[in-house]
């Protein structure tokens, strides 16, 4: 949004098949996207290099040709220490910076210093992997850069994906078919919660809050007035929770208890609440603290709707199951809430609430229904059903006529700092955590089954370190940071270097991931550092509890938050 003015990926899925060269960048996407990693797979097939910028050789870097094995929290060091070659070997795109972007000269000052020996020295990688990095990516006729949460949950996620925007610039590998910036999202419709306005900032379709004719626009279709202040983020909230302001929560399809970095802290607030509701398909460890749930059992598969996807392309989905019993979708739960507040909703199916969107927002104008069946899914902007549709954005950079050129795109000063949460004698180990592939976020929607790739809640740790620790594989170990403590097995990966380790955040049933993560948010983007955690593993006795049903699970929860609140 700050470089290119818009919040979204610039390309297009089917463009990575034809780039020769392709960067997963704190991206595991052969685990996390492997829909997107088969667009991918097509352009391997054809020979396009591919590099793994991960602090573990994770299942995406043991696909690349090479893997750049930084510490974790080193990206932006990385990011310079190739600007600055590129710069140095003669290899940055003149004309291109010239024309389409502006802050150049200090770029160039604040990549002097990151030599390929001191670039090195701060991110532990090999000097000419550095180099061949910077030679191939400046080279390349289309490069892909593709980065997901190694780079954005961090404490400075904003000023990381600056630092890879300041690649692309450098080299015009950007606003052409097959060469972009492409931060892969998260949920088959986070993308879609953007659109439609789930950003404190923004009414559906990216229109400022803050802007009185966008105001007025809404006002005039919903007939309410709309406050023109900002609403707040979820770590906002968080704060306004610890101050006694914010008292009153109703949470829709989100399991922050587990979800949220600092889980002691985040259970302390929500029974601090007045009141909290939370409607989702499952009584998740979150709803076991509401005092109403709304049980919306309405799945994805049980309704009626759009998804919008990390190429922008807006989708149709069906309804392919009924649903059971007396359940109800989240559209006809919230419309029965507004009448009893008063308000009798017009809108009751989920066409209507698109075709509302589609008159509020120019960037979905064109994309009814209609045209969504016959083409099979639409990519915004599309303001007119019969307009065409664009592959790619910023193309305008490479325009000759300034005036159709545009804003051109800045470059970004950033400071390369390391993670917050510091190691120290107590806490000498790197724990960072994320994905497995077979299972999916807070475990609430893909917990429980078996299969033989199934991995299970564990702690990876190094050869090396479990070496030095005494520790065998399988062998239950505690895990504590300056917050918390968890139990669990041990498991050998030779793709972890010593001194890091891995935890995934699918399993907090089992192994409660985030009472070891810090709450340190990035200023812009308010994300945690979920990525950055300073602990110890010590060897124990203790065993893991045993898995008891629903009712037990409830009792435990509220005993373990009882417990954490005390201490
Ligand atoms: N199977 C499966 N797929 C999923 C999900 C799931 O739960 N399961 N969740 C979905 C969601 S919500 C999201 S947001 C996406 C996330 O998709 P990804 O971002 O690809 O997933 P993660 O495993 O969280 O993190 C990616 C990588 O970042 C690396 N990393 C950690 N620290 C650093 C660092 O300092 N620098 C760099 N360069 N890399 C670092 C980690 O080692 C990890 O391999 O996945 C989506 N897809
Ligand atoms: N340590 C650590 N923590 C992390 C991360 C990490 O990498 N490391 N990643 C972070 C990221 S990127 C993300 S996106 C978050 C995910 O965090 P959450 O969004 O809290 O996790 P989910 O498990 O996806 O929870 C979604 C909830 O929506 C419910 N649901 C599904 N469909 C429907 C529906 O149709 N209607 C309603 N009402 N509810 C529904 C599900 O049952 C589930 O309870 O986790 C974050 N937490
Ligand atoms: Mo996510």
């Amino acid at each position: 949004m700050h470089v290119f003015g818009a919040g979204g990926g610039t390309s297009s899925y089917r463009e990575i098949e034809d780039a020769d060269l392709i960067v997963f960048w704190g991206s595991n996407a052969r685990e996390a996207h492997p829909i997107f990693f088969h667009h991918a797979l097509k352009a391997i097939n054809k020979g396009a290099k591919v590099y793994g910028v991960d602090p573990r050789r994770s299942k995406t870097a043991e696909w690349a040709d090479v893997w750049l094995g930084l510490d974790v929290g080193t990206d932006i060091a990385l990011a310079y220490g190739i600007g600055r070659e590129i710069i140095h070997a003669g290899l940055a795109n003149e004309e291109f910076i010239r024309n389409a972007s502006t802050g150049f000269e200090d770029y160039v000052a604040a990549c002097e210093p990151w030599t390929l020996e001191v670039t090195s020295r701060e991110t532990g990688v090999p000097a000419d992997l550095i180099r061949e990095f910077a030679h191939d990516y400046a080279k390349a006729e289309r490069a892909q850069l593709c980065w997901t949460l190694g780079i954005t949950e961090h404490h400075n996620g904003t000023d990381n994906v600056r630092a890879l925007c300041n690649l692309a610039l450098l080299t015009g590998q950007v606003g052409r078919w097959g060469a972009g910036l492409v931060p892969v999202r998260g949920q088959n419709n986070v993308q879609g919660g953007g659109d439609m306005g789930a950003i404190p900032k923004n009414l559906p379709g990216f229109q400022d809050v803050g802007n009185p004719e966008h105001r007025a626009k809404f006002e005039r279709m919903w007939g309410v007035p709309i406050p023109s202040k900002y609403g707040l983020t979820l770590s906002e909230m968080m704060e306004e929770m610890d101050e006694g302001h914010l008292t009153n929560v109703y949470i829709i399809g989100e399991n922050p208890v587990q979800s949220d970095a600092d889980s002691a802290a985040v259970t302390r607030r929500l029974q601090g609440l007045d009141h909290l509701v939370v409607q989702d398909i499952f009584l998740t460890k979150t709803a076991t603290f509401a005092d109403v749930v709304l049980p919306s059992t309405a799945a994805w598969c049980e309704s009626e709707g759009t998804f919008t996807n990390s190429e922008r392309r807006v989708q149709r989905g069906r309804k392919a199951l009924e649903p059971p019993g007396e359940a109800k979708d989240d559209i006809e739960i919230m419309r029965l809430i507004a009448a009893r507040l008063g308000h009798a909703w017009p809108i009751q199916t989920a066409e209507q609430v698109w075709d509302e969107l589609r008159a509020l927002s120019p960037a979905h104008h064109g994309m009814s229904y209609r045209v969504l069946e016959e083409r099979g899914g639409v990519r915004w902007p599309f303001p007119d059903e019969n307009g065409p549709e664009i592959a790619f954005l910023h193309g305008r950079l490479w325009e000759k006529d300034p005036e159709k050129r545009g804003r051109p795109a800045p470059f970004g000063i950033v400071e390369h700092r390391l993670p917050v949460d510091k190691l120290n004698d107590e806490f000498p180990l790197r724990l960072t955590t994320g994905r497995r592939l077979t299972d999916y976020n807070t475990g609430v929607q893909s917990g429980g089954f078996n299969s033989p790739i199934r991995v299970g809640a564990c702690i990876d740790m190094s050869p090396e370190d479990m070496a030095r620790l005494g520790i065998n594989e399988g062998e239950v170990v505690r895990v504590a940071s300056r917050r918390g403590a968890v139990l669990a097995p041990a498991r050998r990966d030779p793709g972890l270097r010593p001194g890091l380790l891995f935890m995934a955040c699918n399993f907090p049933d089992e192994v409660d991931t985030n009472l070891l993560t810090i709450e340190a948010n990035d200023p812009i983007s308010k994300t945690a550092e979920f990525k950055a955690t300073a602990v110890k593993v010590e060897k124990t006795n203790e065993a893991l509890p045993e898995d008891d049903g629903i009712e037990d699970f409830v009792k435990r929860e509220r005993q373990n938050s009882e417990l954490l609140i005390a201490s």
